[in-house]
C-alpha cells in the first residue's frame, strides 16, 4: 500500500523562503515518489484563527493556490485543495475536540507565543492544533512533513489518534512528522534569533517572499543581519546566526553539503560577497515561480475548476472515515 503523505500551508500572507525550504519545495518532491500519495491543502480555516480582513484572505487563498501550482505541484498527480471546501475538517474537527483533554491545548508552545501577539485571543486560535488534528487523521495520514514548529502539533495528533483508537478501538493511523534535517527553522533576515514567519512578512526586511521581485530579494538579503566578523562557516554560535542562516538557504537551494557550501565561499571577501551569490541562489529559485504564478493567477475560472476537482478527490477520501468515527461514537447515522 502507498504511504499517505499529508500536508498544509496557511493563506495568512503569500509564502515565505523558509515556508518554501521547509515544506513546500519538499512537497514537490514527494510528489514525484510513486510509493506516496500526496495531498497538499490550503488551510483557509487555520488562517481565520486571527483577524482576518476578507477581501485579503480570499485573495490570499486564491493566491496560494496559484502558487502550488507555480511550485511545480501537479493535480493530476497529487489532490491539491482548500480546506474549507471540504466539510470533513469542520466537522471532524468537532468531534476530536470532544475527546481531547483541554490541558493538552494549553501546552502547545505556538498558543503561548500567538496569543501573546493578540489583542483578543480567539477560542480557534487555542484549538487550532484539534483542528490540523482531523486534517491529518482522516485522511488516513502515515507522513506529515512540516518545519519544525509544526512538530509539536502532530505529536497532539498522535496522542489524539491514540486515545481515539484506545476508547472506540482501531480507527485511526498513528501519522509521523517528518522534518527536514536541514532546513526545518529558516531565521528571519532582520532577527536571526527568531523563526521567519508569515506573520511578520510584512515588516521590512524580515523575510523574503517568494513572489518578490529579484531587486527587491537583493536588496533585503544584503540588508539582512550578520555580525561583526568576516568568517563564512556553519556555527552554533548564536551570535554567528545570521551567516549560519544565509548558508542554510544557499545549502537547501543548492542541495549541496556543508563543506561543499564552505568550499564555495572560500574565496569570499567578506560578508558582503556571501549576500550576493546568497541573493543569486534565491532569485534563480524563485524568479521561475514567480513567472508560473503569474500566468497560473489570470485565470480565475480554472484555479476554480481545480480547487473543485482536488475537493472532490479529497472528499472520497476522508468522507468514509469520518462516517466510521461518527458511528463509532454513538452518533445515529
Ligand atoms: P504564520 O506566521 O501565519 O503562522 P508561518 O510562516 O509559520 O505562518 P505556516 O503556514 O504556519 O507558516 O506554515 C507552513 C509550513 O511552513 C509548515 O510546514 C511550517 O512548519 C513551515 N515553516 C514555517 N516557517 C518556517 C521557517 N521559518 N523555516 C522552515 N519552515 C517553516
Ligand atoms: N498548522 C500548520 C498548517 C497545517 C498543517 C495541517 C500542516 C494545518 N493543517 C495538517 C500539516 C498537516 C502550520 O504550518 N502552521
Amino acid at each position: 500500500m502507498k504511504r499517505r503523505i499529508f500536508s498544509g500551508i496557511q493563506p495568512s500572507d503569500v509564502i515565505h523562503i523558509g515556508n518554501y525550504i521547509g515544506a513546500v519545495k519538499r512537497w514537490v518532491a514527494s510528489q514525484e515518489d510513486p510509493e506516496r500519495d500526496n495531498i497538499f491543502c490550503v488551510v483557509d480555516l487555520h488562517a481565520l484563527t486571527v483577524k482576518q480582513e476578507p477581501e485579503e484572505l480570499r485573495r490570499h487563498i486564491l493566491e496560494l493556490f496559484a502558487l502550488f501550482l507555480a511550485v511545480g505541484l501537479d493535480p493530476n498527480k497529487s489532490t491539491l485543495f482548500v480546506q474549507s471546501h471540504v466539510t470533513t475538517h469542520a466537522e471532524g474537527g468537532w468531534l476530536l475536540n470532544c475527546i481531547t483533554p483541554l490541558g493538552w491545548l494549553n501546552k502547545m508552545t505556538q498558543f503561548k507565543d500567538k496569543s501573546q501577539k493578540q489583542e483578543t485571543i480567539l477560542t480557534g486560535l487555542l484549538d487550532y492544533p484539534v483542528l490540523m488534528a482531523a486534517d491529518i487523521l482522516f485522511y488516513d495520514t502515515h507522513e506529515v512533513p512540516v518545519g519544525e514548529d509544526q512538530k509539536q502539533h502532530v505529536e497532539l495528533a498522535r496522542n489524539i489518534a491514540e486515545r481515539f483508537n484506545f476508547h472506540y478501538g482501531e480507527t485511526f493511523i498513528i501519522p509521523e512528522p517528518v522534518i527536514p534535517q536541514i532546513g526545518a527553522r529558516i531565521m528571519a533576515l532582520d532577527d536571526p534569533q527568531i523563526k521567519m514567519s508569515k506573520s511578520m512578512a510584512a515588516n521590512k526586511g524580515h523575510a523574503i517572499r517568494v513572489l518578490d521581485e529579484p531587486k527587491e530579494i537583493e536588496r533585503t538579503i544584503l540588508r539582512a543581519k550578520t555580525d561583526s566578523g568576516s568568517d563564512i562557516r556553519f556555527s552554533k554560535d548564536p551570535l554567528k546566526a545570521g551567516v549560519n542562516n544565509l548558508l542554510t538557504i544557499y545549502q537547501t537551494l543548492t542541495g549541496k553539503s556543508a563543506d561543499a557550501v564552505e568550499a564555495d565561499f572560500a574565496d569570499a571577501r567578506g560578508y558582503g560577497d556571501l549576500k550576493k551569490r546568497v541573493a543569486e541562489v534565491v532569485i534563480a529559485a524563485t524568479d521561475p515561480v514567480r513567472k508560473q504564478h503569474h500566468q497560473f493567477i489570470k485565470d480565475r475560472g480554472e484555479l476554480e475548476r481545480l480547487m473543485k476537482m482536488g475537493a472532490e478527490k479529497a472528499r472520497t477520501i476522508s468522507e468514509p472515515r469520518l462516517q466510521d468515527v461518527k458511528q463509532k461514537m454513538g452518533l445515529v447515522l
